[in-house]
């Protein structure tokens, strides 16, 4: 018989928490990102070198804006700097003041984007099962203050959109999208970025789609999207006329190529996903007390986040996971810990807010995100499940470990750990 590899997880003594040898040598992240035809990335920047034209609404930008509109169904896509800096624009343009109503259970950029400009962020709990905004408990949050509704279609799936629309309609509030996660996603057959007065994308480089750093601000909203395209350039309404305030929040030509050859890629890269997405939840979701979160089959979707709640029949807590799946170099990721309503400045603005999400205090414990992606192979996904199926297999004695040696990798001092990158070659597209 061969002999198993010294790393392979048969049972819970090879775990390396428990002594064992990790079972990756270097970190398997989450969010490693995708990378298209580095060739045509080639050619693409040589001829931006060749234009001498970086920035600015050049040539590249002006395509993937023309491509990501077809794309969907748009009228207007503007291309933004980033996804922070397009929620910004957005906000603004939109004219919010006062309190606007967002989820706790998002990247702490969402509700950033408001208190950067002095509007109140008022913390909505969500559903438990979608994991976004509950239109019940955002109508009981509006106040004489409201001015906005800001809607997160958290790990790619829609928000309840005729819900939440209904509600701004009848209270005449704006609303507006953050679909970081959710590019190349349908609802109800039609493509987000078409849904309230705006939608803002992330094209960052841990997303599905990127252009290194980048975003985009969706709408079909004439006037709205010429505004956003003043704020975006400085407020310049032409050559040495400037008709309002704004910023800089252009894309650059480099990351506009990065773009045009991520998206001749993108259906490779949602293969990849979905084909990830579809194992993960064959091999882990008969497990006990392992929920994984699934995508509503007849809609599209880019499967770029695989999710599983903790519960407590898994026999061992979420944070109890994520030690051993980080002592093998998985460096699975507890997405959207500790909820953004217990981070600073929120924490201390507003010490109980808490109190009103109830699910997204109990989601904020349990969420797990495993690497996925084109940087993952389909091996190393299968031993990422092994090690999740050998751990739950011993959950007890992982429990004895730990209270004798209480150091959690999960802590804010895993930060550092996740520096060491070595350039590796995997399946799927590059
Ligand atoms: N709204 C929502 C709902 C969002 O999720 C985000 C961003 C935004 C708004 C704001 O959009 P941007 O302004 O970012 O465009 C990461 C991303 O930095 C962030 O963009 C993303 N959400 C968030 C969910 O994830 P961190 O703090 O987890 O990043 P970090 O450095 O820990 O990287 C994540 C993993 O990816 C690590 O294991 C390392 C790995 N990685 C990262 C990069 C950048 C790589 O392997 N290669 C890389 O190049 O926030």
């Amino acid at each position: 018989m061969p002999e198993e590899p010294a790393m392979a997880k048969k049972k819970v003594a090879d775990l390396a928490l428990m002594g064992g040898v990790p079972r990756f040598e270097r970190p398997l992240h989450v969010g490693q990102p995708n990378v298209g035809d580095r060739a045509r990335l080639h050619e693409r920047l040589d001829a931006i070198l060749d234009r001498r034209w970086l920035t600015n609404h050049g040539p590249e930008v002006i395509e993937l804006e023309r491509r990501l509109t077809a794309l969907l169904g748009v009228r207007h896509c503007i291309a933004v700097c980033n996804g922070t800096v397009a929620l910004e624009i957005a906000i603004r343009a939109l004219g919010l003041q006062g309190e606007v109503i967002v989820p706790s259970f998002t990247f702490v950029a969402t509700a950033h984007a408001l208190q950067w400009q002095e509007i109140t962020p008022v913390f909505c709990d969500v559903d438990a099962e979608t994991h976004t905004l509950d239109p019940v408990r955002v109508e009981q949050m509006i106040s004489s203050r409201t001015t906005g509704i800001l809607g997160v279609h958290l790990w790619g799936r829609a928000c309840d959109v005729e819900g939440l629309s209904e509600i701004a309609r009848r209270h005449r509030l704006a609303l507006l999208f953050d679909a970081a996660h959710a590019l190349g996603v349908s609802r109800r057959g039609r493509m987000i970025g078409n849904f309230g007065d705006c939608e803002v994308f992330s094209f960052h480089a841990t997303k599905v789609f990127n252009t290194f750093e980048g975003g985009a601000i969706a709408t079909n909203d004439d006037a709205l999207a010429q505004k956003i395209r003043w704020m975006q350039n400085f407020g310049f309404s032409n050559y040495d006329q400037v008709d309002h305030i704004g910023v800089n929040g252009k894309m650059s030509e480099i990351c506009a190529a990065m773009g045009l050859v991520s998206l001749e890629s993108l259906d490779d890269f949602v293969a990849v996903n979905s084909r990830n997405h579809a194992r993960y939840v064959e091999r882990l979701s008969r497990l006990p007390g392992l929920r994984l979160l699934t995508y509503d089959q007849a809609e599209r979707h880019n499967h770029h986040y695989v999710v599983a709640e903790v519960l407590p029949e898994a026999g061992l807590d979420r944070d109890a996971l994520v030690d051993v799946l980080m002592a093998e170099r998985v460096l699975a990721r507890r997405y959207f810990y500790p909820g953004v309503h217990r981070m600073e400045p929120y924490a201390s603005l507003y010490p109980n807010a808490g109190l009103l999400l109830p699910v997204t205090e109990a989601l904020v414990e349990r969420t797990l995100v495993l690497p996925t992606g084109t940087g993952v192979s389909f091996e190393e996904l299968d031993a990422v499940c092994e090690i999740i199926e050998v751990a739950l297999s011993g959950a007890a004695a992982i429990r004895a470990r730990r209270s004798a040696r209480p150091v959690s990798l999960a802590g804010r001092n895993a930060r550092p750990m996740l520096a060491p990158v070595r350039p590796r070659r995997a399946g799927g597209a590059r």
